[in-house]
Formats: C-alpha cells, structure tokens, sequence
C-alpha cells in the first residue's frame, strides 16, 4: 500500500537540552503532517554552544542502522540532513542518498556547521570540505551566511547588495543543489529585516522574503527554518511559499520567546509556535529579486 503521509528520514543529532536538531526537526515536521523516521547521528547532553557538553558520536552504529532500513525495504518522499557528528558521516550520509532517494525524493541538506563568522565547537575544515561534497547530491541546502561564507571558501560578508546575493547563491548552485538557500543575510536593502534568500537553477528565478528583525539570537532557529522549509516543499508549496513560511514561522517563534524575561542559554519556546503550522500558507511576504 501506498504510504498514506510523506516519509522523511531525519539525519541530525538529539540535543537532550537545547532545543536544536531532532528535538525541532521531529514536532516541526510531525505538526505539519508528515511521517519523520529520524536517524541519529550523535546525541548530546546539550548543544554544542553549552560549555560542558557531552557527545556519544553514533557514527559506528549507522551503517548496521541503514542496513536494517534497507532489509525492511523503506522508501522515503524526503531525505534531511543537518549536524553530523564527524566528517566520516557525511560519506555515510551521501551513501544513504544513493540508495535511498527515488526520482521523486526530496533532497535537503542544511550543512550545519557555523554561525556568527565561526565553526562550532565540533566542528573542523575537513567537515567543510565534507558539507561541500554532500550539498552536490541535494536538491536544497539550507546554508547560513557564515556556512555559506565557508562552503564558498570566500569570507564572512558585513553587508551584501541584493546583486551580490544573487551572485552568492548562483555560487551555491554550481556546488551542485538545485534550490540553494541562504538564512541570516546581512542585506544591505533591508537592514531592518532578517532576510533570507532562494534560488532555482531550473527556472532561473531568485527569491527574497524576510521579517523585522528582533534585537536577540536564539538557538535552533537554522533548524526551525529548514524543517519548515522541507516540511513546505513536501507538502506542496513552491520555493518561495515556502521561503516565507519558514521565515514567518521562525518570526512567529523569535516573537513569542522574546516578550518573556529570565529564560536562559537563548531558548526558544518552539512549542508555542508550533499549533502556527496548521493555519493555511499566507504568501504575502516574498518578493522576486530582479
Ligand atoms: O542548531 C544547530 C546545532 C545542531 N546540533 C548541535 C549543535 C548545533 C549548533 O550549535 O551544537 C549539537
């Protein structure tokens, strides 16, 4: 029979404090009505941004895992990758991708990987040169700007014009993926906003949405984007339908949090956002960049 829900398997880490990876990606995409079959790559304590962190890297457990999908003869509509716990994962990753992704599967890679101008904690050049790699099998990768910055091998930008945004992403899209995306753009248009930008290779077309930007930064928020991003895309939305609602879910998250006081390590109550990703798509926040 014919899987009656979009299947995703979740290739991330479980944070047990913090919420980021598994514990956005699994309620963001089960809201919005599809199947996630999450396949851990590390579980932590806490992300990797909480000093004293604890990391188990499941790297050897995962092939003996894929082995078990394939004898029970999974099939997925969407492949998502996000936090690798070692560079060897990503080999691993793409491995799946071969035997995994049917004409019609979904490709996502998010390279999760840096923030604000720097790598994580756990993360190391060769992983670079391993998120690079990966992102040539995937339909859409979900850099950040200072990800991007790095998988372009070009430095983190102060401010970009919407032109060379566009240049940025047609980069992105020679690495391989069909559909770049780029989060946090520090555009010089609209510095009032958090801006995101999109780019199809197939129809040539670059997209803009974004929302007033809220003075703080919380975590997970990379990972809200792409999971509404995938879960949007699955459901049906085009790329800038999607875009958008991505960036209103992420405001809509940023917003909620933002008017409490005395919540520390820059949670993000996702929770209250979620019920949010019931109500129809409202596309009135993209534009097309000329
Ligand atoms: O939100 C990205 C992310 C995911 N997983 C782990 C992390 C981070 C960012 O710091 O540490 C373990």
């Amino acid at each position: 029979m014919r899987n009656p829900l979009p299947r995703v398997a979740a290739i991330h880490d479980l944070s047990g404090f913090g919420r980021c990876s598994l514990t956005v990606v699994i309620p963001v995409l089960s809201t919005m009505g599809l199947e996630v079959c999450p396949l851990p790559t590390a579980v932590l304590s806490a992300h990797t941004d909480i000093p004293g962190f604890q990391i188990l890297d499941l790297t050897p457990q995962i092939p003996a895992f894929v082995k078990h999908w394939r004898e029970l003869g999974l099939k997925f509509d969407g492949i998502y990758s996000g936090f690798l716990g070692s560079a060897e994962q990503a080999a691993m990753v793409s491995d799946f991708i071969d035997v995994f992704s049917g004409p019609d599967c979904l490709v996502v890679v998010d390279p999760v990987m840096a923030d604000f101008g720097k790598l994580y904690a756990s993360m190391t050049q060769e992983m670079v040169g391993e998120m690079r790699k990966l992102s040539a099998k995937a339909h859409v990768v979900t850099p950040n700007i200072t990800e991007a910055a790095f998988m372009l091998d070009r430095p983190v930008p102060a401010r970009l014009s919407e032109g060379e945004v566009k240049e940025w992403l047609a980069a992105l899209a020679d690495l391989g993926p069909t559909m770049p995306v780029i989060t946090s753009l520090p555009l010089s248009s609209r510095p009032e906003l958090s801006s995101v930008a999109a780019h199809n290779r197939e129809d040539g077309r670059f997209w803009l949405a974004g929302r007033p930007l809220v003075p703080y930064q919380y975590h997970g928020t990379g990972d809200m984007f792409s999971s509404v991003l995938t879960g949007s895309i699955l459901q049906g939305d085009s790329l800038p339908v999607a875009l958008d609602r991505s960036c209103q879910f992420v405001a809509t998250a940023i917003r909620t949090t933002f008017g409490y006081s005395g919540l520390g390590h820059n949670e993000i109550l996702l929770e209250r956002a979620l019920p949010s990703l019931m109500a129809p798509p409202n596309s009135e926040g993209y534009d097309l960049l000329p």
